[in-house]
């Protein structure tokens, strides 16, 4: 009977390890964030940690909110101290040793066709999202704004940030959009610029989620331990962050590998190959849940 031969390649994980770095779910009062311009002015006009039903902050109910509490605001031009917009700050965020950073927030705003965009003539209605690793040079990642240039429209994600609204429509129902930062440094700020400029506009956000990624290590030394005619034991060091593994196997260097198993561990037995054969393998570390 003819041995099997085995020739193994190595490759590189290009999956990083996402894990949650800080949350602001406004369930406790200022923590992981600070309002600037804020504050409560009557029942109509506030920008504040608000609730379904709140006798001091007066807006509808709004659905899909996390937990209790979110930020709302209604009303928030003209009033003492806000002549410009309130700002919603999450400061000294620390990413350091991550390759990028990803932003998940939740947003609702009601009633429909009562939003200014701010290429309009007629004023404007926003939620702007800005990152800053330095808490100078402000980079504006997000864009909440009406949705045509005429004086009413509807407050939708401007996903292009030219001042119209182009993409999803805002309703009472929060909804999630998630956006991702690039990192160029150790510490980040956020910071969500809003304004509004009618009695009958309200917005919530609620559920600020930052996450990181981690480069996952690559699973290095890749080894056959035990080679019989029918299987094959291979072996490789664990890859740092990594929660489980992919092998792929392929008779031809130059062809197409097949995922041939996962595994848990940093080992893994091969019963599908037989004698008289080549075969050639790598691994993937994965960081999944
Ligand atoms: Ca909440
Ligand atoms: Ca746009
Ligand atoms: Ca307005």
């Amino acid at each position: 009977m003819k041995n099997i031969i085995y020739f193994l390649i190595f490759t590189f994980s290009i999956t990083s390890y996402a894990q949650t770095i800080l949350s602001v779910d406004f369930e406790t009062q200022d923590q992981n964030y600070t309002i600037s311009n804020g504050g409560i002015f009557s029942t109509e006009d506030y920008i504040t940690r608000s609730f379904n039903g709140d006798p001091e902050a007066e807006h509808i109910d709004f659905k899909g909110i996390q937990g209790t509490y979110y930020l709302a605001g209604r009303d928030i031009h003209g009033q003492t101290g806000i002549d410009s917009a309130a700002t919603l700050n999450i400061v000294d965020i620390n990413v350091s040793g991550l390759d990028a950073v990803d932003v998940i927030l939740s947003v609702g705003a009601k009633p429909a066709n009562e939003y200014e965009s701010i290429a309009s003539n007629f004023g404007s209605d926003y939620v702007i999202g800005e990152y800053s690793f330095n808490g100078v040079d402000w980079t504006k990642f997000l864009q909440f704004t009406g949705n045509s240039t005429s004086e009413e429209s509807i407050i939708s994600e401007d996903s292009n940030l030219n001042g119209v609204g182009d993409g999803v429509a805002l309703d009472d129902s929060l909804r999630q959009f998630l956006y991702n930062i690039p990192t160029s440094g150790n510490t980040l700020k956020l910071r969500f610029n809003i304004y509004n400029s009618s009695s009958q506009e309200v917005f919530a956000i609620d559920n600020i989620v930052i996450s990181g990624g981690i480069p996952l290590a690559v699973p290095q030394n890749l080894i056959t331990v035990n080679v019989t005619s029918s299987q094959c034991e291979l072996s490789w060091n664990v890859a740092a962050g990594a929660t489980g593994y992919h092998i792929y196997r392929s008779t031809d260097p130059y062809g197409t590998f097949t995922q041939v198993a996962t595994s848990a561990t940093n080992s893994f037995t091969d019963t599908g190959v037989s004698a008289g054969n080549k075969y050639f393998y790598y691994v993937t570390a994965d960081n999944s849940k």
